[in-house]
């Protein structure tokens, strides 16, 4: 069943989707003005709008049935999200109608497959009609992203909520977090016979708490240290010698995951354009690697996943997002996907963990117009 389809019978003015993500690679170097290559889930998040006449928003949760109505006041919970991209709309001077807005969502929550920046786009798709705005979709990811961090009070990159506007069915995003210059890279896995398998891990994930505002403070601390705008300035060519300039060694080594995985980006979006997909396996690992060894993000779930995956043929695997639980992709023969699934599935039992969710992905749209066929 479809998000869309999920939605109240009823007659709305415009109805938007926006769409989770999984980063191929890439992690947490958006924030330090690097680059990323995330692509769109077949997931997504709907958000039905209708002009109102009293002043004020409202907006409905399809799987509570809660309802929250708002005029200035600050809103938190879950229809923060919503709220505060009405917020950044007239922060940015638009005039945004009084509506009520229902929201329907298959984006899995809390499973670091970015189900905020999908109500929050889809939100912003929806306003920005109502209000007859003309706020093209390359300048939303930055709008979304300050609604996420200064009225939702997360201390996110820009990644998801250019990931949820832009991303192109078929492709993965390649984007520079400092410029938001992009390039839609062909990613078709199919006609490689490769498959992305999803591990929903199920580990509690929450990066709104204080680790990720550590890793974040730690690159932005690292960064004035040695003198450059972001860490995104320094190359692999210079880290031994930016090394060498910091005394803390946990520094280091948050310093040594941001910029080897930047050339890790790089290098697969080489390995893309030159068609040799399998090549992208032992990036993934390598990743996973720096993660859990540099950045401490990784949590046993994951880390039993990724492994498991590999001992069972996967040519690459890692963990995907914010961390400290989450989701793994691992990228396998499109006919291994029932194995290696089966496999991380019995290492989950072996090892007590919580039953994992596991799915295959391919690349899909980001934000579009729904017309509801009803
Ligand atoms: C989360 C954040 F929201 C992104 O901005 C990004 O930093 C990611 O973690 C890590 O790469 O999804």
């Amino acid at each position: 069943m479809t998000a869309e389809s999920r939605l109240p019978g009823g007659r709305y003015d415009t109805v938007w989707a926006s769409p989770g993500r999984v980063n191929l690679i890439g992690e947490h170097t958006d924030y330090n003005d690097g680059f990323v290559l995330p692509f769109a889930l077949p997931h997504s998040t709907v958000v039905a709008a209708r002009r109102r006449a009293e002043p004020g928003w409202s907006v409905t949760s399809e799987q509570t049935g809660e309802t929250v109505t708002f005029h200035e006041e600050k809103v938190e919970g879950w229809a923060a999200y919503v709220a505060g991209i009405v917020w950044v709309l007239r922060e940015a001077g638009h005039e945004v109608p009084p509506a009520d807005l229902w929201v329907a969502s298959d984006v899995p929550f809390g499973a670091g497959l970015s189900s905020s920046a999908a109500i929050e786009c889809a939100a912003m798709a929806a306003l920005v009609e109502l209000a007859g705005a003309d706020l093209p979709m390359q300048l939303r990811p930055r709008l979304a992203q300050r609604a996420e961090n200064e009225y939702v009070g997360a201390p996110t990159g820009v990644m998801d909520q250019a990931a949820s506007t832009l991303c192109r069915a078929g492709h993965a995003l390649f984007l520079d977090c400092r410029s938001l210059a992009t390039e839609q890279v062909p990613f078709d896995l199919a006609e490689a016979g490769l498959a992305i398998l999803v591990v929903d891990s199920k580990a509690p994930h929450a990066h709104v708490t204080g680790e990720y505002a550590a890793r974040r403070r730690s690159c932005e601390d690292a960064a004035k240290l040695l003198g450059v705008t972001a860490l995104r300035d320094v190359d692999v060519a210079g880290l031994d010698g930016a090394l060498a300039q910091l005394d803390d060694e946990v520094m280091r080594r948050r310093v040594r995951h941001v910029v080897t995985e930047d050339q890790r980006v790089l290098d697969t979006v080489a390995a893309l354009r030159s068609g040799s997909l399998r090549a992208v396996g032992s990036l993934m690992t390598a990743s996973h690697e720096s993660m859990r060894d540099d950045y401490e993000i990784t949590v046993p779930q994951v880390d039993t996943a990724v492994r498991v995956a590999l001992e069972h043929g996967a040519y690459g695997a890692r963990m995907t997002g914010g961390g400290f639980g989450g989701c793994v992709l691992a990228l396998v023969e499109e006919d291994d996907c029932g194995s290696v699934a089966a496999a991380v599935r019995e290492a989950f039992a072996a090892n007590g963990f919580a039953p994992p969710d596991t799915f295959v992905v391919t690349p899909a749209e980001g934000t579009r117009r729904v017309s509801l066929s009803r």
